[in-house]
């Protein structure tokens, strides 16, 4: 038999430990946190590229929900180039998520915001990198290289440790306790679980494939709606069939004139302040007849993947990426295309 996908299989397979590692590093995430509240910023701009604009976007939720009085932006790092360069101030932190630290837009970024005297921080696993010529502090996260091209290993494990980046910088300014390395135990045992009953998520892959469906909509409130664009990148990167995310309730406003068509609506609805209306949204689509595949702790149904069940609701929709990025793994590898090479996809974008 073709081993097929070995690397990104194995990349995902070494999530569960990777969880540990990045809990290793929660006294350099500290003492990152420590610098930037001391720094005083006023306002943190988060960014990346693709997989790691979607971490940064996730990585930034604790300090958009917490009542800092800071302004926080996620962006792009090309759209920061091409807009935004100017608003780069010694008022600014910048954040950056990036596996290879070698991403052109990224790098420029951080060239220009050292220019301009911002605080920056780099997120990656790569212990050496380019990115660590222009940023204040470089928060290596050392979980091994990652074999595949598409993102697994590493958003998981960057965007934790950005999760803990700000949770601690979020407690140090309210003066609250966030206590996220507490809750690791709890998200290592889910992603453990996940990947040893990875079977069953393959074999829901190949059944919709056997439906003949190639449309995905992924649909994330609040902190699910990075992972509901991530987990459409990672099906649509490894498989080549139409996927998109939005907004959950933004599904009415429009998109869902497609209930009708042969497509599988992927709803996120994690314990949480959208809770209640992710569910009735998802209730009236089954109602309609929609295919419909559900992640979440609660009121779990036949149609519903368990996601983790932690303290944060942040790490809650963290955790529903493993079994999405298995499903796209499984669909790939049914229809016979090697996730490992994908068509057109480079590991480091060099230029733009
Ligand atoms: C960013 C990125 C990846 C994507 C592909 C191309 O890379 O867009 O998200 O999977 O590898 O590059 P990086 O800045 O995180 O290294």
């Amino acid at each position: 038999m073709r081993i097929c996908c070995e690397k990104t299989l194995r990349d995902i397979l070494e999530i569960s430990t990777s969880i540990e590692s990045v809990g290793k590093s929660f006294d350099v995430i500290k003492g990152v946190a420590e610098a930037i509240v001391g720094r005083g910023c006023r306002y943190f701009y988060f960014t990346g590229c693709g997989s790691s604009y979607y971490s940064a976007m996730l990585a930034s939720f604790p300090l958009l929900v917490e009542g800092i009085d800071v302004g926080v932006y996620v962006l792009p790092s090309s759209e920061i180039l091409m807009y935004y360069s100017s608003r780069l101030s010694r008022e600014c932190c910048l954040v950056a998520i990036s596996r290879s630290g070698e991403t052109a837009e990224t790098l420029d970024v951080l060239k220009i915001g050292r220019e301009r005297g911002v605080y920056s921080i780099v997120i990656t696993i790569s212990e050496r990198s380019r990115a660590r010529d222009y940023v204040d502090s470089y928060l290596y996260i050392d979980v091994g290289a990652e074999r595949g091209v598409v993102m697994t290993k590493s958003f998981f494990s960057m965007t934790l440790a950005g999760l803990m980046l700000t949770r601690s910088i979020a407690g140090m300014i309210s003066g609250k306790i966030y206590d996220i390395t507490s809750q690791l135990p709890i998200l290592k045992e889910y992603v453990e679980n996940v990947v040893n009953g990875r079977e069953k998520i393959f074999s829901l892959a190949r059944s919709y494939i056997e439906r003949g469906v190639k449309r995905f909509v992924f649909l994330g409130s609040g902190p699910a709606h990075p992972i509901a664009l991530e987990s459409s990148l990672k099906l649509k990167e490894s498989t080549y069939i139409a996927t998109e995310a939005l907004h959950a309730l933004e599904f009415r406003h429009g998109p869902i004139a497609t209930v009708g068509e042969n497509q599988v609506i992927v709803v996120l609805n994690q314990d949480g302040k959208s809770y209640n209306y992710v569910y009735k949204l998802y209730k009236e689509l089954l109602s309609m007849g929609s295919y419909v595949l559900r992640l979440s702790s609660r009121d779990v149904d036949e149609n519903t993947i368990p996601i983790a069940r932690t303290d944060f609701e942040e790490l809650n929709v963290l955790s529903a990426i493993v079994p999405l990025q298995l499903f796209a793994y499984g669909y790939a590898s049914a229809i016979g295309l090697d996730i490992d090479n994908p068509r057109n996809l480079v590991k480091v974008v060099k230029q733009y």
